[in-house]
């Protein structure tokens, strides 16, 4: 039975701060469209991809941001979404800012089957930006006062003919994100990103964010022979300039299609799952050539210890 499934990354381009989930979700319900035109099974929208990128802004009282998160999903607003989905029958994966009953705060993307069915849910491990006001920014960054790190990990799940996990954003910059899946089998990795072409700590880093953007992920793809889709909510949000370029990755490493514009755009490509086993069957061959007893500090440690000064 082959196991090429027809994947689309619906790249969006900036959400105004006025702009409602109705008026969002509008746009998504296009792009959906577009995809059952071209064949495809299963669509990938951005981080937080509802609303602005709330975290550009401060607020002294954390609780005046609960507004830009959903208690529930489908919510009112997105249940259009889950209803079209299933009669055009694709899955959708989907980033929001999830506020749960007991009242934590989570960057989280839900994956839907094509039947309607909900795969699971995914939290952000790696939390990035900083937790108070730094007004030196020419804008904040403050996904780690308004999100808590994911309790769970990575997961991985069995849905779409193979075994599928997600990753959020910055998640994709660290090698750990991909291996813990790779370890789990993983054959399609799924990423929203919000990222901002200027950092303020390092501008010299502005001018790389595409190459670092296409350099994770292809390494991550290929060192893990799985499939990597890549989806950006890109362009001037709110007079903050968001990477596009959004792509999905071959197991070779190879960018098989990118985006072209900074809006929204359907990126689409047939992604043969069993191209995975070439890598995962060869050179990364984990269980013949990894040598976990010698990577124990991986898991031991955090930061850097350097050697003792002679
Ligand atoms: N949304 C997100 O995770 N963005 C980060 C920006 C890092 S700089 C604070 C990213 O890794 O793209």
């Amino acid at each position: 039975m082959s196991r090429i499934l027809t994947i689309a990354a619906a790249q969006l381009g900036p959400v105004a701060r006025q702009d409602s989930r109705e008026d969002v979700v509008e746009r998504l319900l296009v792009l959906l469209r577009e995809a059952k035109a071209h064949g495809v099974e299963l669509v990938v929208f951005p981080e937080l991809a509802l609303t602005t990128f709330f975290p550009r802004w401060y607020a002294e009282d954390r609780a005046e941001m609960d507004g830009w998160f959903e208690a529930e999903m489908p919510s009112p607003a997105t249940k259009p979404l889950f209803d079209e989905a299933r009669e055009l029958g694709i899955g959708f994966c989907l980033g929001f800012a999830e506020l749960t009953p007991d009242g934590h705060h989570y960057n989280s993307q839900i994956l839907v089957e094509r039947d309607g069915r909900v795969v699971g849910t995914y939290r952000k491990v790696h939390i990035p930006g900083h937790e108070e006001h730094e007004p030196w920014r020419a804008f904040q960054h403050l996904e780690r006062r308004y999100f808590e790190p994911s309790p769970e990990g990575f997961g991985v799940w069995r849905a779409f003919d193979g075994i599928v996990g997600m990753m959020i954003c910055n998640d994709r910059r660290w090698p750990e994100t991909y291996r813990v899946m790779g370890l789990q089998g993983v054959e399609l990795i799924l990423c929203g990103y919000n990222t901002p072409i200027h950092y303020a700590p390092d501008p010299t880093q502005d001018i790389l964010q595409g190459f670092h953007n296409a350099l994770v992920m292809q390494a991550g793809a290929y060192q893990n022979g799985t499939w990597v889709v890549g989806v950006a909510k890109g362009g001037n949000e709110e007079g903050v300039e968001g990477l596009a370029q959004s792509a999905i990755i071959a197991p070779s490493g190879q960018i098989v299609a990118q985006a072209l514009t900074t809006g929204d755009e359907l990126v689409v490509a047939r992604c043969d799952l069993d191209w995975c086993a070439k890598y995962k069957g060869t050179l990364f061959d984990f269980e013949r050539y990894r040598r976990p007893e010698v990577y124990g500090l991986i898991t031991s440690q955090r930061g850097v210890v350097p050697p003792p000064e002679a």
